[in-house]
């Protein structure tokens, strides 16, 4: 009998490790694990065009999260409000196109969730690092809310609030670590949802950062 090294490790297939969150939306565990090496460099490559940046809110406040975006259209925010842009505020540039390994795996995370046909023309890239945290938000920037979102975290791991749809819902905590993606949709999609404060850790690719990129169709 010959030895095969190649075998792949005995596990559970990713229909295993599929967890539900509500009716339509779940994490499927580590489906970014495969991609990993191709990701970060893509993110290398995104910031060096489009460096992180601390956004303001409309109400004054900088955001503690810093982020870019790849893609046709970027979320962005300032004194005049939230919205879409098909160009950077700090060049004016289009945003740098979005990775192929990011457009695939987004649409295979959303096909493996359930969502066919899912065509993201938005990734938004956040940066946490220890002590940043996201508020309880609705994202309602968006054309078409029949539109699935599919969010990738990498580096060090941070607890989702995973809320209702009005702000007064208490919301469930659940973990997110690096690899995981999460897929909401359809009753889900306006849910209110956030981040607790980031702990302090480190990630051998990443070190004491959680890079969180979701793919949405904003147009
Ligand atoms: C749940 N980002 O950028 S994952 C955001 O981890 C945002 O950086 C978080 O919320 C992060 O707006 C959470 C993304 C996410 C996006 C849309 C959702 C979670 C969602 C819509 C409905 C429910
Ligand atoms: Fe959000």
């Amino acid at each position: 009998m010959t030895l095969d090294l190649f075998e792949p490790e005995a596990g559970p297939s990713v229909e295993g490790r599929i967890e539900p969150l509500g009716p339509q939306s779940c994490v499927l565990r580590g489906f970014a694990l495969p991609t990993e090496q191709a990701l970060v460099e893509s993110i290398d490559q995104v910031t060096a065009a489009a460096p992180f940046r601390h956004m303001v809110t409309p109400g004054g406040q900088t955001m503690s999260v810093a982020l870019t975006n790849c893609g046709p259209l970027g979320w962005i925010t300032d004194r005049r409000g939230y919205r879409y842009s098909p160009v950077d505020p700090l060049t004016q540039h289009p945003w740098p196109a979005m990775p192929a390994c990011f457009l695939s795996l987004a649409q295979s995370a959303a096909e493996a969730a359930g969502f066919a046909d899912f065509t993201p023309d938005a990734c938004l890239i956040n940066r946490y690092e220890p002590g940043s945290r996201m508020g309880l938000h609705q994202d309602r920037d968006e054309q078409d809310f029949n539109q699935p979102i599919v969010s990738v975290s990498l580096g060090i791991p941070a607890v989702f609030q995973f809320g209702g749809l009005t702000r007064q819902d208490r919301p469930t905590r659940i973990p997110l670590f690096h690899g995981d993606v999460v897929v909401w949709g359809g009753v889900d999609r306006l849910r209110f949802h956030g981040i607790l404060t980031v702990k302090e850790a480190m990630h051998p690719l990443l070190g004491a950062r959680r890079i969180n990129f979701t793919f949405r169709k904003a147009g």
